[in-house]
């Protein structure tokens, strides 16, 4: 039931930050969508703790990790949420934007510290440890080539847009793959790997946050596909937080499902238009919105293309 009641949540946190789309003000449309999410997910009949969410308390009056949401009654549930995964991106109105959730069984998710995770992905179909974090990108795209069938110059990988990737990008230029440079969002990159006949992207690698690798593992969970992430925990203080949030190892590596494990259930609805789902579309009589939602145990991936009419209600 839950899965229908999720989508909800993610859309209308799109639609609130799309009404803030390619007005250069990131603050303004995170704090729209996440207004909107919260109150929606007030709505739902489950006893929610946010585990990886806006931040800690202190610095996030809302969403904040730990926060309780829902009406409290309904199952426990563990939540992970990005209200606007991409803000830079829903300001410039540039591709891959998206409002993002997943919730599963209390105690599933991992508790991952705001801190960044060197990650790697790939979609379903390839024999399993194709991909390891450890091997060098060279090896691990031409494994990937290889898996697939094709030249290693047929293999785009996608990889966020920052210095500190810039011996990445050179290992995989060298090799003569080909790389989709990301400016942020890559919860979307992660994603796309799953389907690349659509999206031209076979594997993701590099450095992002941890929440959002956390929120890319759910995905990947339901749809299919391999991802390990590492925490970069490189100070004192990194670690530190990672000891509260129950890590004790800091060099560990995580597979997919120790990432989110059990039954789990994501939902993302397009901000701005994307590669997979189209962004929130203000008509004159309706809001059309596009959101995939899955589920693990089932590996049901529905696409909800919805038009919202009642718009006042909608508020
Ligand atoms: C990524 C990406 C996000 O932050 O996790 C990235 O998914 C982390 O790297 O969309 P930087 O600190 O270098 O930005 C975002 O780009 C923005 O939250
Ligand atoms: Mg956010
Ligand atoms: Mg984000």
């Amino acid at each position: 039931m839950l899965t229908l009641e999720i989508v909800r949540v993610t859309e209308r946190a799109a639609v609130a930050a799309a009404r803030q789309r390619g007005r250069g003000d990131e603050k303004g449309a995170d704090q729209a969508a996440v207004d909107a999410m919260r109150r929606e997910l007030n709505r739902l009949p489950i006893r929610g703790t946010v585990v990886i969410g806006e931040g800690e308390r202190d610095e996030a009056p809302m969403l904040y990790i730990g926060e309780e949401v829902g009406t409290g009654e309904g199952p426990a549930v563990d939540i992970a949420l990005d209200p606007l995964e991409g803000t830079t991106i829903c300001a410039k109105d540039l591709p891959n934007s998206l409002a993002v959730i997943a919730i599963a069984e209390g105690g599933s998710l991992l508790n991952a510290p705001d801190v960044y995770m060197d990650k790697i992905a790939v979609g379903p179909g390839y024999p399993a440890g194709v991909v390891d974090i450890d091997a060098s990108p060279a090896e691990n795209i031409k494994a990937v080539a290889k898996a697939k069938g094709v030249p290693v110059g047929e293999i785009t990988a996608c990889i966020l847009d920052r210095p500190r990737h810039a011996s990445l990008i050179e290992d995989v230029r060298a090799i003569g793959a080909g790389i989709r440079l990301i400016g942020d969002g890559d919860i979307a990159g992660v994603i796309h790997t799953t389907d690349p006949a659509e999206t031209g992207i076979d594997i993701y690698i590099g450095i992002g946050g941890a929440p959002e690798g956390v929120l890319a593992a759910a995905a990947l969970r339901c749809i299919g596909g391999q991802m390990q992430g590492r925490l970069i925990l490189d100070t004192d203080e990194k670690r530190s937080r990672a000891r509260k949030m129950g890590i004790s190892d800091f060099e560990r590596i995580y597979a997919m499902d120790e990432m989110a494990r059990g039954d789990v259930l994501f939902a993302a609805t397009g901000v701005t238009d994307g590669n997979l789902l189209s962004g929130v579309r203000f008509g004159k009589k309706r809001i059309r919105t596009e959101t995939v939602v899955m589920r693990s145990s089932t590996q049901t991936v529905r696409w909800i293309k919805a038009d919202h009419t009642m718009l006042a209600k909608f508020e």
